[in-house]
């Protein structure tokens, strides 16, 4: 038997919940390796970043994004694509799994750091002993508030104060309302198996707000079929199994969340578009550009919210554009319908220029 694949990942992390369902969902032979602090020095030696998750191949390519590491995956493994072949079903999958990626990122950090029995209760033991199993609990400690620094960092960038946290709640609060409405008539997003979207959608729901202690009983204890559905994302009950509805169909339950993604996702993305195109001179060749550039305002939950233009969002944002563009005329028509239905028609023409490639977090013009 060949080497399994390995992943490098937390419990605690965003986009390991993500690679870690997908992995599990395609039966792909694999061992998790929890990141040590140790392993942090190897993984920015192979992918140029501290970052998680990581997959190592057996053939020893160290991958490093969610979405890369999964397109990869899906060239290797394809029984059971997550991706659907149908032009509808294709393109919501991939405005999901970018919405989920970036536009839950203020919910998952407010609800995660802003409520203290997470990081007193979890956070800070589970974190601690992962990177620094054998020592005491003053070094652990030590290490772990290190990091905890860093991410609390990020809380402005992505709007996350005090002024807007009714925003965010109110956001999140319909949003899972929503999800458990569909939930309740379908097992997964497109039928009865996961698609890159509900991949995309479980980064959030599964380690800020499915695992740490204060949203999972405040919010996904208080939804069932939510919570089942976070449940098999993560223990498939039939890896590989199940299949998209037919027809092409996107279910009517799934309309509030793409009323956000074309009504407030659509908007942050056009204004960082914007940002990107005011930074172009300013990038020297061969950079880049920042993580973060300046404050843009957009609406969440019908109120003014402010947050940091992030470039690698409209990376995200390329995939379905790039699916819906690849598809043949007829196929195309299909999807304009379908998007006519759900207010994405116009949002569906972004023209993202310069297009972007990405190098570890950063992105930059091809
Ligand atoms: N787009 C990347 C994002 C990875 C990411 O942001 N991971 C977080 C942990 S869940 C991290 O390591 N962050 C460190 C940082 O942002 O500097 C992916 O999909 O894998």
């Amino acid at each position: 038997m060949s080497k399994p694949y390995i992943h490098y990942a937390w419990q605690l992390s965003y986009y390991s919940g993500k690679t870690r369902a997908y992995l599990r969902y395609k039966g792909i032979p694999h061992r998790e390796k929890t990141i040590r602090l140790w392993d942090m020095a190897t993984i920015k030696k192979k992918v140029g970043t501290q970052v998680m998750p990581v997959v190592v191949t057996p053939e020893d390519e160290w991958l490093q994004d969610s979405s890369h590491i999964i397109d990869l995956l899906e060239q290797r493994f394809p029984l059971a694509p997550v991706v659907p072949a149908t032009p509808c079903q294709r393109v919501a999958a991939y405005l999901i799994e970018a919405w989920g990626d970036e536009f839950w990122l203020p919910s998952a950090m407010h609800y995660r750091w802003n409520f203290n029995e997470n990081f007193t209760d979890l956070f800070r033991r589970e974190g601690g002993d992962h990177l620094l199993p054998f020592a005491p609990r003053f070094l652990k400690n030590r290490v772990i508030d290190r990091s905890a620094a860093m991410l609390r960092g990020f809380l402005k960038g992505l709007g996350v104060v005090p002024e807007q946290t009714a925003a965010i709640e109110a956001w999140t609060h319909s949003m899972l309302d929503a999800l458990e409405a569909h939930f309740a008539l379908h097992a997964y997003l497109l039928g009865s198996k996961p698609s890159l979207g509900d991949f995309g959608l479980i980064g959030p729901l599964y380690a800020h707000l499915g695992r740490d202690p204060y949203p999972a009983r405040e919010l996904i204890g208080k939804r069932p079929k939510l919570a089942a559905w976070v449940q098999r994302m993560q223990q498939p009950e039939r890896p590989q199994g199940g299949s998209f509805l037919a027809n092409d169909a996107v279910p009517v339950t799934l309309n509030p969340i793409f009323q956000s993604i074309f009504g407030e996702f659509w908007p942050q993305l056009s204004a960082t578009l914007a940002s990107v195109q005011a930074a172009v001179p300013t990038l020297s060749p061969g950079r880049g550009f920042a993580r973060q550039l300046g404050m843009i305002e957009i609406r969440l939950a019908g109120q003014p919210y402010r947050l940091g233009a992030r470039p690698y969002s409209l990376w995200m944002a390329q995939r379905p554009l790039d699916a819906l563009r690849a598809m043949r005329a007829d196929e195309q028509q299909r999807v304009q319908g379908w998007l006519a239905t759900v207010g994405g028609s116009e949002a569906m023409q972004l023209d993202i220029q310069p297009r972007l490639k990405r190098m570890a977090l950063h992105v930059l013009p091809e």
